[in-house]
């Protein structure tokens, strides 16, 4: 490969400045997943986020996460939704359903919608594991969540702006290539006459 072979590369902007997040928590081993939302919260407000931008929304247990996303995703106002949720290993194979089918549903949540869906569900055998990783041990899950978001929000948006060129010949756009980061806003318009600020 030469040297002058540098193909474009897309990096996600760092910044929460102007996404909309959702964050869809269960109830069910609140005492973790409450430290989860605190960690994802830290790290949007760290990003930039705007707190009006953030909602939160819980649910019973892990197992109705998957619909709530889709549905808030599929409304076209969030850039960002995190799962988060904690399923603990008991004594029959409930937690076998409940994980697969969380993490399948939060998967074709975002796959259906488009729209960036962070899996913050913890599957641990022992509530220890659990504990380590709600801000012990192994840090913060949630956290890493919040930052996964502002990524794949950016990223959502600067991929939607860079559209292949036989399509945009095709739309008479040819010529008009975005760079990577450029304003296009993909589940934008909501917003605007929710609050009317944009
Ligand atoms: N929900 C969880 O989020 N974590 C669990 O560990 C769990 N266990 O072990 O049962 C759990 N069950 C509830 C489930 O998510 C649903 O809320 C329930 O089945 C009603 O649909």
């Amino acid at each position: 490969m030469s040297e002058s072979f540098t193909p474009t590369q897309v990096r996600a902007a760092a910044t929460a400045a102007g996404l909309r997040f959702a964050i869809v928590v269960s109830r069910f081993n609140s005492f973790i997943t409450e430290r989860l939302l605190a960690g994802a919260l830290d790290a949007l407000q760290a990003a930039g986020a705007a707190v009006e931008d953030v909602t939160v929304v819980r649910v019973p247990g892990s197992f109705e996460i998957p619909l709530v996303a889709k549905k808030i995703a599929e409304a076209g106002q969030t850039d960002a939704v995190i799962a988060i949720g904690c399923v603990l290993r008991g004594e029959t194979a409930h937690f076998d359903y409940v994980a697969s089918e969380v993490a399948r549903g939060v998967q074709l949540a975002q796959l259906d919608t488009g729209v960036p869906v962070i899996f913050c569900v913890l599957t641990c055998d022992t509530l220890e594991q659990a504990i380590d990783r709600a801000g012990l041990k192994s840090g913060n899950k949630g956290q890493e969540a919040g930052q996964a978001a502002v990524e794949m929000a950016n990223l959502a948006r600067q991929i939607q702006s860079k559209q292949p060129r036989a399509k945009q010949a095709n739309r008479g756009e040819a010529g008009s290539t975005p760079t990577s980061g450029s304003a296009t806003r993909g589940n934008r318009p909501a917003k605007a006459s929710r609050s009317g600020k944009r």
